[in-house]
């Protein structure tokens, strides 16, 4: 833990971004996490991602729910709009902000207990609305804020710090994200930053539910022998099976590919990702094929990494409900309320 202020004094020569922009400028408060913990690596690659991308600090939104992970979010742009919600409950605020400001980019950050346990039925419901935000799980198989007990992403048998086993089965993200019809799904490792990187400007760029689901060893109480979300069992069993390179839309494709090998897939605002398959056998753009593959590979012990599943042609919440396009912050409050005759008309309908 430290308390220790960040220096506020910037070297002249760090690099800027096309606003102009240094790094700093998109950090946050100092983190009183543990050293060493995941959560903190995964704060440095959504800083770099949004950094690189140069999205304006006032364009973001921040939403969390309660855990050492939803701290998160204090760590990171703190110039952005943000709010630390209730248990679980991070899903429908960001629903609410989501419809009444579609022009902000929605970041949330959440923990396996937030979202698997308590927070499950929201986190489906965001995921069948397709909601326009980027969902990142911090990951650990444990409440790291309440001590380490066993979260609902604890695998069957795995140990606890003092000895206890496991025993229930886990509820994987990314399975069940995909049986939803999640539109973007990815899995990263808190250890592996090239990988995450792309993977967090990618899922900011898509529109509608990007699903991230990050391994982020919890040093304090999961970091053991008999864990399955420690470091040393993630880089042991962690196999890439795409790798994903995200191309601004200024920019025109120089990474090399051999057809066949590699899947380029037009975003929205006109960049580019461009699926590289590691493994030959993995489609990441067919649903029913690509959960099969993920399943087998899991009952094996593996953990299967990279952007796993994309689809840009399902309409996300905005298009779907038909939301305004401007912010109602910016509508006159004559247009939003009604006014005595509209009521009165709405009024004889019911009568
Ligand atoms: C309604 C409610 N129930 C229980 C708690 C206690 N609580 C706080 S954080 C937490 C679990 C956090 O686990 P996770 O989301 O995995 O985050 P981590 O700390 O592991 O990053 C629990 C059970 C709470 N704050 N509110
Ligand atoms: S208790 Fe675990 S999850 Fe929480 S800050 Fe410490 S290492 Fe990270
Ligand atoms: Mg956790």
């Amino acid at each position: 833990m430290s308390f220790i202020a960040k220096p506020k004094i910037n070297h002249p020569d760090m690099p800027k971004n096309s606003l102009g922009l240094t790094s700093r400028q998109y950090e946050g408060a100092m983190s009183t996490l543990c050293a060493g913990c995941g959560h903190d690596s995964i704060t440095a690659a959504i800083t770099q991602a949004i950094w690189e991308l140069a999205i304006p600090p006032e364009r973001i939104a921040k939403m969390s729910g309660i855990g050492c992970s939803s701290k998160t979010t204090a760590y990171f742009v703190g110039n952005a709009h943000g709010i630390n919600s209730v248990h679980g409950r991070m899903p429908a605020v960001a629903t609410g902000a989501n419809v009444a400001n579609r022009e902000l980019y929605y970041i949330g950050v959440s923990g396996d207990g937030d979202t698997l346990s308590i927070g499950l039925g929201q986190f489906a419901h965001a995921i069948r609305r397709n909601l326009d935000m980027l969902y990142v799980i911090e990951n650990n198989g444990v409440y790291g804020l309440t001590k380490g007990q066993f979260s609902a992403s604890a695998d069957l048998g795995s140990k606890a710090k003092r000895g206890e086993v496991n025993s229930f089965a886990p509820i994987d993200p990314v399975m069940f994200g995909m049986s939803l019809g999640a539109s973007f799904v990815a899995r990263g490792f808190s250890g592996d930053k090239t990988q995450l990187v792309p993977l967090l400007q990618a899922g900011l760029m898509h529109e509608g539910f990007a699903l991230i689901d990050v391994i982020s060893p919890c040093v304090t109480f999961n970091d053991h022998e008999g864990s399955t979300k420690s470091y040393a069992h993630t880089r042991k069993y962690s196999t890439q099976v795409i790798s994903a390179d995200y191309v601004p839309r200024a920019e025109t494709i120089t990474v090399s590919y051999e057809p066949g090998t590699a899947v380029p897939v037009k975003m929205h605002d006109g960049s580019t990702v461009v699926l590289h398959k590691v493994a030959a056998d993995y489609d990441p753009t067919d649903r029913s094929k690509a959960l099969g593959y993920l399943q087998e590979h899991r009952a094996k012990g593996e953990i299967v990494t990279g952007l796993l599943y994309m689809d840009q042609n399902r309409p996300d919440f905005h298009g779907t409900v038909n939301t305004t396009a401007t912010p109602l912050v910016n509508i006159p409050m004559e247009k939003l309320i009604p006014g005595d005759s509209t009521l009165k008309a709405l009024q004889k309908d019911y009568a």
